[in-house]
């Protein structure tokens, strides 16, 4: 019997490979065919190849006894229950580093589609509104504004760089001040968003982080804009609409969503909003970075026990 499982979302270039070169086999992802599967084949496996946004879960983990270790593609470990793992000695590793460019370079993207309205210029294009009245509303300057970074990890960091680049005041939250930058810190979200104008996040997701950007958050972004492109679960979803519905918020750019691939209709409808497929690490260049080091991490601990990039 194999001993290696992955999951199905992984993309078709490291299924083929896990599959021709290491025989590992394919978690069906139904809930029925999944129940009967764990119920009877494996017994044996000791490495479960996931991704990011489907993790493993403490169901998943406890059906499969001979576990030793996950492999995540993906930097975000939060689908992935740490205290089921760490109670049974199971080693996690995910792909970081290699990603965190794209994912700054479609934060700013989406910045940039946020203020001077690029989404909505297009659809105003392609319906053959230009040159009719009602004329379209004017955007704003990019460069120069008043940004704040939720979480000052290493994207969060890219994107300040990026910003920097843009003449913009930078300014960020987290859970103890940096040494080594000289943006502004604040102690707490609600205060950041208060001081900036657009709130870019990138705080891992899980329960730590859950709805920390909440209504009082919101509220203090006053007319401001949000970027989102670390996990949906970071932002109550309904008090993000409620805002946005009712003009208190500018807009918004989503890359990532409370329950994806579900997208809320209520923010499909509005112009203000730019809407993305959980893409930040979409290119073809950063996912054979992240197929290459998912692969470094399984053949590193099959031959000696020991992940490349572990997550502690
Ligand atoms: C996904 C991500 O892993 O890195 C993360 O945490 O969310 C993404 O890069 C990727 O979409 C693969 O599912």
């Amino acid at each position: 019997m194999n001993t290696i499982l992955y999951r199905p979302s992984l993309p078709e270039s490291l299924q083929r490979v896990l599959r021709d070169d290491h025989g590992a086999v394919e978690l069906p992802e139904a809930s029925r065919a999944q129940m009967a599967f764990l119920q009877s084949e494996v017994q044996n496996v000791e490495v479960l190849v996931t991704s990011g946004p489907r993790g493993a879960d403490a169901t998943l983990i406890a059906a499969l006894p001979a576990l030793r270790a996950i492999v995540s593609f993906g930097v975000g470990v939060d689908a992935i229950d740490f205290h089921a793992a760490r109670e049974r000695g199971i080693h996690v590793s995910n792909t970081p580093d290699v990603l965190t460019d794209a994912v700054a370079d479609l934060a700013v993207a989406l910045y940039l589609d946020l203020l001077r309205g690029v989404s909505a210029a297009d659809r105003y294009v392609r319906r053959g509104d230009w040159g009719h009245e009602p004329r379209r509303a004017l955007g704003h300057d990019a460069t120069g504004r008043r940004v704040g970074i939720l979480g000052l990890g290493r994207i969060g960091r890219a994107i300040a760089r990026r910003l920097q680049g843009f003449g913009c005041d930078i300014a960020y939250f987290s859970r103890s001040p940096r040494e080594d930058v000289d943006f502004h810190y604040f102690d707490t979200p609600e205060k950041l968003a208060q001081a900036v104008e657009v709130l870019f996040i990138t705080v891992a997701g899980g329960a730590e982080t859950r709805d920390l950007v909440n209504r009082r958050v919101l509220e203090a972004l006053g007319r401001g804009y949000l970027v989102n492109v670390s996990r949906g679960t970071v932002v109550d979803e309904d008090a993000l609409i409620e805002a946005l519905e009712k003009g208190r918020l500018a807009g918004a750019a989503l890359d990532v969503f409370a329950r994806e691939p579900r997208v809320p209709d209520a923010l499909r409808k509005m112009d203000n909003v730019v809407l993305t497929p959980h893409m930040g690490s979409a290119t073809e260049e950063t996912r054979v970075a992240m197929v290459d080091l998912a692969l470094a991490n399984l053949r590193s601990f099959l031959e000696y026990g020991r992940l490349v990039t572990p997550v502690v």
